[in-house]
């Protein structure tokens, strides 16, 4: 049980102008006469045992049954002893003068726990107590100004100033009286176990996180996520869970493909030319002839390094050029009929090169290096490389 004192200590003078009340009452004499033995001024230190030790409210004025007093013995502060429920200072009490219920003849006083005539050395007389002012709680500094007590925090007297102790287990971190925040004290080094080690209202401080808290971290694949700070940290590898995919050039799922749900297929079709669409209806239409669906895949919007790949009619030929050329490259017989994707400027994500040859009436994109090889053997020009496609 954590040592307490009471919330409500009355000042002696109080207390004497309440006994003094009640005194008028009573027929047996022992009036407040300002005799320094009357009975019921300051000779009580007035320290209750603390409420929460059962029964003790209706025994306060009278004797602790056996069990209350082992308990209570330990429930005074230092120094005091439990009389009849409540805390003594029995160095000084002249009613319990060197122990409980030694009360002191009248006209004497309580030094250094025996009676006396006088009090001796430096002690001050307070009413019929031999007290040392810069010490005793309930005369700290002067006679009858007690120290009180504030939440979770002792009063003290320490040369003759009244001070406030955090009880164990509470911390004074805001400054104003008392002790509100609750912390067992650890050591001046923060570990990372959930617990504010120093006291000093934050917990786990000085590590990369608190754990619990969500953070980024760094996915299997290298990709940014969030994930549950762990051990302190942020977690790594299969702790860190990968994000959903999203267009931007990387493979953010760790499934092992760039972007996937991010392209649509262009397919490749022959008649007199070869011809590109992304529309399955047109590629078979008109009387041209499906190669392959999904020959290679443009993005759907720009991302990263693309560019729009446009597709010129050129009315002079009746054929078709793909280009990333918003002017059909200038040619003059050129129709702009629109753009088919987002081609790659540069490689990534997986891209591949798309080569462009060019041969009488027809503009012909490969994949292949041997199919474009074998189109320049056979005296088609090579155009280099229109860009990069994918091919999912
Ligand atoms: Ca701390
Ligand atoms: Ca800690
Ligand atoms: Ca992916
Ligand atoms: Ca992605």
């Amino acid at each position: 049980m954590a040592r307490r004192f009471p919330g409500a200590v009355l000042p002696a003078a109080l207390r004497g102008a309440l006994l003094a009340v009640a005194a008028t009452g009573c027929a047996t004499g022992g009036t407040d006469d300002g005799s320094p033995v009357d009975g019921g001024d300051d000779r009580y230190d007035g320290l209750e045992v603390p409420a929460d030790v059962p029964g003790e409210e209706a025994a306060a004025d009278g004797p602790a049954d056996v069990a209350d007093a082992a308990d209570e013995a330990s429930a005074c502060p230092p120094g005091y002893v439990e009389c009849g429920g409540v805390c003594v200072d029995v160095t000084s009490n002249a009613d319990h003068c060197g122990g409980c219920g030694l009360a002191c003849p009248d006209g004497l006083v309580c030094n250094e726990g025996g009676c006396a005539s006088s009090c001796s050395g430096t002690l001050t007389l307070c009413g019929t107590s031999c007290v040392d002012l810069s010490t005793h709680r309930m005369h700290c500094g002067a006679c009858d100004h007690p120290c009180s007590d504030a939440l979770q925090a002792d009063g003290s007297c320490r040369s003759g100033s009244c001070v406030l102790e955090c009880r164990a287990g509470w911390v004074d971190l805001d400054g104003a009286p008392g002790c509100e925040y609750a912390c067992f004290y650890v050591g001046p080094t923060e570990l990372c176990n959930d617990l504010d080690d120093d006291c000093d209202g934050e917990t786990d401080e000085g590590f990369a996180c608190r754990n619990g808290t969500t953070v980024a971290c760094t996915t299997s694949c290298g990709t940014t996520s969030s994930g549950p700070c762990t051990f302190c940290g942020p977690p790594t590898g299969a702790a860190c869970p990968p994000p959903a995919e999203t267009c931007n050039g990387s493979d953010d799922d760790c499934d092992g493909s760039c972007d996937e749900g991010c392209r649509h297929g262009i397919h490749r079709s022959v008649s007199h030319e070869h011809f590109y669409t992304a529309n399955r209806d047109e590629a078979s239409c008109c009387g041209f002839t499906v190669e392959t669906y999904d020959y290679f895949f443009l993005y759907d919007a720009r991302v990263g390094d693309t560019t729009e790949f446009y597709r010129c009619y050129l009315s002079g030929t009746g054929d078709h050029l793909y280009t990333t050329s918003s002017t059909c490259e200038g040619a003059a017989d050129a129709l702009l009929e629109g753009s088919i994707g987002f081609i790659g400027r540069s490689a990534f994500c997986g891209a591949i090169p798309l080569y462009r040859v060019c041969g009488p009436g027809d503009h012909f994109y490969t994949t292949s290096a041997a199919e474009r090889d074998a189109a320049v053997a056979g005296g088609w020009a090579d155009e280099g490389l229109a860009g990069y496609v994918w091919t999912e």
